[in-house]
């Protein structure tokens, strides 16, 4: 069902992507993410040779259950860019708009938060989202691949390493974002086997609000 359903999609920069990939593959509405290089000029960047470009997370996402600005208010709420020390192009602060609606909604809660953080300056960049790199495969789900016999019980390819909903949503929980119950209330949308579902429920209880990490 969650692959039939249209979706819209955001990009944001936010540090290490490893972190912005667990905090909305938990998030409801989050179909599936992908972590890349963005938001500059150079051709083909890899982790090694990033040229001009930030690392960033692609979110599709279902606008009937989480919009835009829910996804604005996370983005806030959960990384760094009011620093006075100048963070590298690598984990600039960055939102790559995907259509005008999107820009508008974006440049209005960038002046709100502005506001509530006045005199800290906003380092985040506001632009038009061009092409999007999908990072290696290594860096695709980072806190899943974590657990070995779990990812491999799944039968993640390179393909469904960057596109899969149940990678998406694992990444999430296991990282400890979103917690069991509501683990336990989408359990039934990911199609897990009795084994991988035990194995899950106990390593999310464990990870429960500890806190994201790169
Ligand atoms: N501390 C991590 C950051 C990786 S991140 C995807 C490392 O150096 O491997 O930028």
């Amino acid at each position: 069902h969650h692959l039939d359903v249209s979706f819209e999609t955001a990009t944001f920069g936010m540090g290490c992507f490893w972190g912005a990939e667990s905090l909305y593959g938990a998030t409801r509405g989050v179909l599936r993410t992908t972590v890349g290089y963005a938001g500059g000029s150079s051709e083909l960047p890899t982790y090694r040779k990033m040229g001009d470009h930030t690392e960033v997370l692609e979110i599709d996402y279902d606008p009937k259950v989480v919009n835009f600005k829910e996804l604005l208010d996370l983005f806030w709420n959960n990384h760094e860019y009011g620093l006075t020390t100048p963070i590298k192009r690598q984990y600039a602060s960055l939102i790559l708009y995907h259509n005008e609606e999107q820009q508008q909604i974006a440049e209005a809660s960038k002046l709100e938060e502005q506001k509530r953080r006045a005199p800290e300056v906003i380092t985040t960049d506001i632009a038009v989202k061009k092409n999007f790199y999908p990072a290696e495969s290594y860096h695709q789900k980072y806190r899943l691949q974590g657990h070995k016999d779990l990812a491999g019980s799944l039968n993640l390819n390179p393909q469904l390493l960057q596109s899969s909903y149940v990678a998406t949503k694992l990444n999430g929980y296991l990282a400890g974002v979103g917690g069991i119950d509501q683990f336990k209330s989408e359990v039934e949308t990911m199609g897990l086997t009795p084994t991988q579902r035990r194995y899950c429920n106990y390593h999310i209880e464990q990870n429960e609000g500890q806190g994201l990490y790169c």
